[in-house]
């Protein structure tokens, strides 16, 4: 049984304890991004009033005072994820430039004409445009886990075939199914196949190991775990990543230049050309701190709990479907026949209920489907039960109004 007081955590996020249209806000958009509490705010405020400076380049205090700060924050994912050591996280704008980074340096040095790289029918844009333009360069092959009808992958060992790279979803934003990670990379491993995790739903909501997991890459994005928009974070094994050549060049991941030619540190300076976003990492680092406060197992249960009492609620509503298999991440996608997504989340928006309407950045699952895009209601551990029991009378409501 958890002992946390989720009121008083709940009072850590003040944008919370506003109105919007004249009703208490109801913020369900948190598969989108996640609000922030005030340690984060508080930590970037310090950031700035303290310490700021550039890192790693000066000799004087307050660059110093930086570079600890931001190498600290890479030591706290580091630990967050299981990795090995903190060379092994390379400091990103978010999920899709981590994937991209991946794409454009173990892809394009590694792939030829041919090969296969196999992703899933239920990826995000992000974990599939990114490999798109890598085959059109290098000629390599996509093919897809089938996504099944209770939304489920229909994985079969066999389609590993051939497979040079799999990159797969954690958890899916379009229909919450919770990926058996491990299980994957495991049949993946045994054919030599390299692994990418999109992590970006998995990070803030249960608990991750990436030794565990045993995948090559994992890519998550800050706004989504209670930190600030812009930074991310992917984790890459550090074998794989000392072979990677660099993706961005300039100043900062060189060990010396001439006219002619430059030589590179290792990782994960390697892949941080430029000044990086010193002060997003420590909101990254004081978000880690933040979430492992609360403990990432008594997250993932207390949505559990929401998502299961949304399902029920949503189940009731006459001409509701909601998306997806039983057992699921804290989200819950549904198609009410009655209205269309982007009528239904103005409407809510109307009763201060933030939820997200539209193909969510999976346009090939909603075609798949038949759908042109679904409701969304996205839970975090700042959430009530009391909410979810408003969101059910507002979307009641939606039902009288519209059906
Ligand atoms: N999904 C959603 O509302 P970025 O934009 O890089 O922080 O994250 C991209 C991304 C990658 N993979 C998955 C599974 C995701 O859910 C997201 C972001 C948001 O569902 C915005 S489209």
């Amino acid at each position: 049984m958890t002992s946390i007081d989720w009121a008083k955590v709940r009072a850590d996020f003040p944008i919370l304890a506003q109105q919007v249209n004249g009703k208490p806000l109801l913020y369900l958009d948190n598969a989108a991004s996640s609000q922030k509490p005030r340690a984060v705010i508080s930590a970037l405020v310090n950031y700035y009033e303290r310490d700021n400076a550039n890192v790693h380049r000066g000799l004087h205090e307050l660059s110093s005072r930086a570079t600890d700060a931001f190498e600290g924050a890479r030591a706290k994912v580091a630990r967050y994820l299981g990795a090995e050591s903190a060379e092994e996280i390379i400091f990103t704008r978010g999920t899709t430039e981590g994937i991209n980074l991946v794409a454009a340096t173990w892809g394009a040095a590694n792939l030829k004409a041919g090969d296969v790289i196999l992703l899933t029918e239920m990826e995000h844009h992000s974990n599939l445009v990114p490999w798109q333009i890598l085959a059109e360069k290098t000629g390599a092959k996509l093919c897809f886990v089938p996504v099944a009808d209770d939304g489920a992958l229909a994985f079969e060992p066999a389609l590993l075939d051939g497979v040079k790279l799999f990159a797969f979803v954690h958890v899916s934003n379009s229909l919450g199914t919770i990926n058996p990670a491990a299980d994957l990379c495991r049949a993946a491993r045994a054919v030599g196949a390299v692994t990418l995790v999109d992590g970006a739903q998995s990070a803030g909501h249960m608990p991750v190991n990436v030794r565990e997991i045993g995948c090559d890459f994992y890519a998550f994005s800050g706004h989504k775990i209670c930190a600030p928009t812009g930074i991310g974070a992917l984790y890459g094994r550090r074998e794989l990543l000392e072979k990677m050549p660099p993706w961005h060049g300039g100043g900062e991941m060189i060990v010396s230049v001439t006219y002619e030619r430059a030589t590179y540190k290792q990782p994960p300076h390697k892949f941080e050309a430029g000044t990086p976003n010193i002060a997003g990492a420590v909101g990254l680092g004081a978000a880690i701190d933040y979430i492992e406060g609360i403990g990432r197992q008594n997250i993932f249960d207390h949505d559990a709990g929401l998502t299961a009492r949304a399902v029920q609620h949503l189940a009731e509503i006459p001409g509701v479907r909601v998306l997806g298999p039983a057992k699921r991440g804290a989200l819950a996608a549904f198609h009410a026949e009655w209205a269309h997504p982007h009528d239904l989340t103005t409407f809510a928006n109307e009763h201060g209920l933030a939820l997200r309407g539209g193909h969510h950045c999976t346009q090939p699952l909603m075609r798949k489907l038949k759908m042109p895009g679904t409701t969304r209601a996205s839970f975090y551990f700042y959430n009530t039960a009391d909410e979810v029991d408003r969101m059910a009378e507002i979307l009641r409501a939606a039902h009288r109004f519209f059906a």
